[in-house]
């Protein structure tokens, strides 16, 4: 157990930085030690609801992880279940990465994604893969054609924007990624191993 809280210190990039936070629209909830708890990161009941725009959203995220594969599935009704998250995953809503560690501005148009219409009770599931395990945060939401209330103001980016790997509900092609990851946590195994035989 010890080894793998050091293999998460090692994954991320600072140990007092969290794996990431969903800042923006704002989380069902935050738990460090439950984020990697399908499908909400601990949280299993929907919570405040944000205005959030059919055109030209965005989720607002603070990674503490250098790069990540991103997925965002929106799942619909007042109280989506495990299951209505399962099968919302079928046909993400959108498949990004980003590159840097920090602030990231991921888009999300929902103008042409199946279901997607105004003032309708959703929740947006991010499944957030940056080497450790896939780690969940969800926000609560009424999708409205005009939103006043969402605050366009709150999307930044440090450094270069996510690029989007495959928007509109495609499923993902993550392969060459995957083995990237491998690759990290062996990285990182390696060196948890020469620092076990050094003490
Ligand atoms: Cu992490």
């Amino acid at each position: 157990m010890k080894i793998l809280q050091l293999a998460t210190a090692l994954l991320c990039s600072s140990a007092a930085m969290a794996h990431y936070t969903l800042d923006y629209p704002t989380s069902r909830g935050f738990s460090d030690d439950n984020e990697p708890q399908a499908p909400c990161g601990g949280f299993n009941s929907a919570a405040n609801r944000t205005q959030f725009p059919l055109t030209k959203g965005f989720l607002q995220i603070k990674s503490g992880h250098v790069s990540a594969d991103i997925k965002v599935n929106v799942v619909y009704g007042n109280n989506p279940t495990a299951a209505d998250f399962t099968s919302a995953g079928a046909t993400p809503a959108s498949s990004l990465s980003i590159k840097n560690p920090g602030d990231s501005c991921l888009p999300l148009d929902l103008s042409t994604f199946k279901g997607a219409a105004d003032n309708t009770n959703a929740t947006i599931q991010i499944i957030y893969n940056g080497g450790d395990s896939p780690l969940y945060q969800c926000a609560d939401v009424i999708l409205v054609s005009s939103a006043p209330t969402f605050d366009t103001s709150k999307c930044k980016n440090v450094g270069a924007a996510p690029s989007a790997t495959s928007p509109g509900g495609t499923a993902p092609t993550n392969a060459g990624s995957l083995v990237s990851m491998n690759g990290v946590k062996t990285a990182a195994a390696v060196l948890i191993l020469a620092v076990v035989f050094a003490l």
